[in-house]
């Protein structure tokens, strides 16, 4: 990584924590559905996303990883919308950005991932596909099911799990008995790399390999990335019930924004006034990408029904009516 991408990178990192405070105090004051910080994490997430070519390359997220799609390309005034339940034409991935939906259903989207990488393969393109996982997501099937199909059709896709230790309350230790997540690559025949998750350097390098055998023909890596959750799961947790203070301690010494501040300070790279004006021009564009969400129009009842069926059935157009005249009532 030159000077140049790293300084891009702690933008990116500094972005990811700068709107996870906004959207947490919007959340707190009613106008900002429930929402999963990615604090602590920023590392992995924009490490892993700088791998990617935006043009050709595909992200297939689950749901922590907001500023990597930001970074593909996804208008961070968009995501903020369907955060604020604008879910509308305003919050639609634009196309031509290859990004998927956030998904909250764990590991479902792996395979997904495995098929679109497939076809991608099928059609002769040179495109990765990068999705995102946990260490509770990796329990599920899906996980089993997406990165077995993978390994046998050889699809460009890197399968990057994200370990930040918990799982809502779950800890590691009691998630899994293997001391690795990485090793469970080498049932599926494609190689598993452990990574420190806080060190954007050690993460880009590592994702960087992984792009470059998938987009070489050699089929996929999973990339356990070891970082840890410095917060909640979501708005609606409370760690102070199960999280041991100590643990949060240690991790905040190894806060991977931090590293880079010392990192480049140290170089002579970085400093307090450089620092200041970057928080202050990335608080300006989180603040502006914030006030045109709110400015879309907020989604009705009504518009459950649509972008389902090209043409509603009756029993649905009856219900569409139904709503509409009870609410003309109200
Ligand atoms: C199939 C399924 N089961 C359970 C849940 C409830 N749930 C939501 S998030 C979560 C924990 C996920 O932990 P992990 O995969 O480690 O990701 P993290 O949230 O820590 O990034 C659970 C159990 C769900 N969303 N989907």
């Amino acid at each position: 990584m030159t000077d140049a991408v790293l300084i891009e990178a702690l933008r990116w990192m500094l972005m990811s924590r700068i709107y996870d405070e906004r959207a947490t105090a919007l959340q707190r004051q009613g106008l900002y559905g429930v929402f999963s910080p990615a604090f602590g994490q920023e590392a992995s997430v924009v490490g892993s996303a700088m791998a990617l070519d935006p043009v050709r390359d595909w992200i297939v997220p689950q749901y922590r990883e907001l500023m990597a799609l930001v970074r593909h390309g996804y208008p961070l005034e968009r995501l903020a919308a369907m955060g604020m339940g604008r879910v509308t034409e305003a919050a639609r991935i634009p196309d031509g950005v290859n990004v998927l939906p956030n998904q909250v259903a764990l590991a479902t989207q792996l395979p997904h991932a495995t098929g679109l990488a497939w076809g991608l393969k099928l059609q002769r393109k040179d495109s990765v596909v990068m999705t995102y996982v946990g260490d509770g997501g990796s329990s599920e099937g899906d996980f089993h099911e997406g990165l077995n199909l993978a390994g046998v059709q050889r699809a460009p896709v890197v399968f990057f799990l994200s370990n930040n230790q918990w799982a809502i309350s779950t800890p590691r230790r009691v998630q899994s008995a293997t001391p690795s997540f990485a090793l469970r690559a080498a049932g599926y025949g494609f190689p598993g790399v452990e990574v420190d998750g806080n060190d954007v350097l050690a993460v880009y390098s590592a994702a960087g390999e992984a792009v470059q055998r998938a987009r070489a023909g050699e089929g996929p890596t999973l990339i356990e990335s070891v970082t840890y959750r410095m917060s909640f799961h979501n708005t609606t947790d409370n760690p102070s019930l199960y999280e041991d203070p100590k643990q949060r301690d240690d991790a905040s010494r190894r806060d991977p924004i931090d590293r880079v501040v010392r990192y480049l300070t140290g170089r002579g790279l970085w400093d307090e006034e450089r620092d200041k004006e970057t928080r202050a021009s990335v608080r300006a564009e989180v603040d502006a990408a914030l006030e045109k969400a709110a400015a879309f129009p907020v989604v009705t009842p009504n518009q459950l029904f649509d972008h389902i069926y090209a043409e509603l059935p009756e029993r649905l157009r009856r219900q569409r009516e139904e709503l509409s005249s009870d609410r003309s009532q109200t």
